[in-house]
């Protein structure tokens, strides 16, 4: 059995994939995590047995021997799904637009930087000649639309055009389209706006006109996103973000940016939310709105220096191994010290990295004698200790790793861990 499957809180472009996986891998069965986005939500009320929609917990896990990924590549984002990520045999095809890489591996990916993950699909579609429905089609198109804010967002590819182009050949419907993707916009999100113009401010950040707005909200509000993006079109700054503070010190984090330079889902995924470089998230629990607004500005700002320095919340001294060292030693010491990677010094000099990851590349038992330098990684990016945690965040986000050696003068003199970043984060002030 072969099944499909997509990201929690599906959006329109994860559907529309989810089902394009279908098309492309005939005999594929949908299945969709239970939490989906209310427009989905929506369309799936009136469609869902058209597509023959299952949720986990109808699937047999033991039959699944093929599982089709689509717009997303991390595991902990698929919805009761862990039973499969034991399976051995299971054959695993990725299909994702996201730049940054996951932890879903496969032999088969199909990943590439697209404004929509069904761009990538259709584009598949069109080659192998697929037929298509005009109820695919124009479910395609409206995921297409939703990921590129109907062809708008920075994050647009000319690819993006075109299969937009290809799909309305195909009777893609623009006025189910826009019904669907209607945001609801009703007198609770006007009340909410209404709030966060009489508190608006514009403050210049880099370059950027940036408004931050604080406010507070009783109960679940849906469509906060559309409150945001309305806000940032009246102010008619390069970004504007909302942080909804709720009960028990609940934060929701909203932000937009309408300006190709200033990317509001990496900064939203230092924070542990995610996005796209135009429209990102974030929720987080116990935490201080004012440190978040700080820890956004810091963001954006990059590399100034802020108060609370790597240097406050860097651990030192740092174990190093030099490159002399015996691969099979270096092996005890990450296990000993139950770290995924040490740093290599030779005379005071960061030389490069050791870490788990490594390990794998040693084939034969006669190189474990072979020394670390063998194979260590010696592109090592690391941080000076008068940055800002927000600027530790943000390499560790852009390059994918889990900690950073602090260097001075090119001597390490500590390290910093992602747990230190969100410690800080989470921590301060509450
Ligand atoms: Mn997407």
């Amino acid at each position: 059995m072969q099944i499909a499957t997509t990201h929690k809180n599906t959006d329109f472009d994860a559907l529309a994939s989810t089902i394009a996986a279908t098309v492309l891998y005939p005999g594929t069965i949908p299945v969709l995590p239970k939490n989906v986005n209310p427009n989905v939500k929506g369309f799936l009320s009136i469609h869902k047995d058209v597509f023959n929609i299952r949720t986990p917990n109808e699937i047999d896990f033991n039959q699944v021997d093929r599982l089709i990924v689509v717009d997303v590549n991390k595991w902990n984002r698929l919805d009761g799904l862990k039973a499969l990520k034991q399976k051995d045999d299971l054959d695993i095809i990725l299909w994702d637009h996201h730049l940054i890489k996951g932890d879903i591996h496969s032999d088969r990916q199909y990943c590439e930087e697209m404004g929509a993950n069904i761009t990538l699909m259709v584009r598949q579609l069109k080659e192998e000649g697929n037929e298509l429905t005009p109820m695919q089609a124009t479910l395609f198109l409206t995921g297409l639309y939703e990921d590129t804010g109907n062809l708008r967002f920075p994050s647009t590819k000319s690819e993006d055009a075109y299969a937009a182009g290809y799909l309305l050949e195909r009777k893609a419907d623009l006025k189910v389209i826009s019904s669907f993707l209607r945001p609801a916009y009703g007198e609770k999100q006007k009340n909410i706006l209404f709030e966060m113009l009489k508190s608006a401010e514009r403050i210049n950040v880099s370059g950027y006109s940036i408004s931050i707005n604080k406010t507070a909200i009783k109960g679940h509000v849906e469509s906060l996103s559309v409150v945001v993006h309305m806000y940032r079109e009246i102010l008619d700054v390069d970004a504007a973000f909302g942080i909804f503070t709720g009960k028990e010190h609940k934060c929701m984090v909203i932000g937009r940016s309408n300006a190709a330079g200033l990317n509001v889902g990496a900064i939203m995924r230092s924070i542990g939310g995610g996005g796209h470089p135009a429209a990102g998230s974030a929720m987080l629990k116990s935490v201080n709105p004012d440190t978040l607004e700080k820890m956004i500005t810091d963001m954006i700002r990059g590399n100034q220096q802020t108060s609370v320095q790597v240097s406050d919340m860097m651990s030192f001294p740092v174990f190093t191994v030099s490159s002399g060292t015996r691969m099979k030693e270096a092996a005890i010491i990450l296990r000993e010290k139950g770290c995924t990677g040490v740093p290599v010094v030779d005379n005071g000099k960061l030389t490069g990295i050791i870490s788990r990851r490594d390990f794998q590349k040693v084939r034969k038992d006669s190189a474990l004698n072979a020394p670390v330098k063998a194979f260590m990684s010696t592109s090592v990016t690391a941080i000076e200790p008068g940055k800002s945690p927000a600027e530790a965040a943000r390499l560790m986000v852009k390059y994918d790793i889990g900690r950073l050696p602090v260097v001075e003068n090119g001597r390490i003199i500590g390290i910093i861990t992602r747990s230190d970043v969100m410690n800080y984060l989470y921590d301060i002030g509450v």
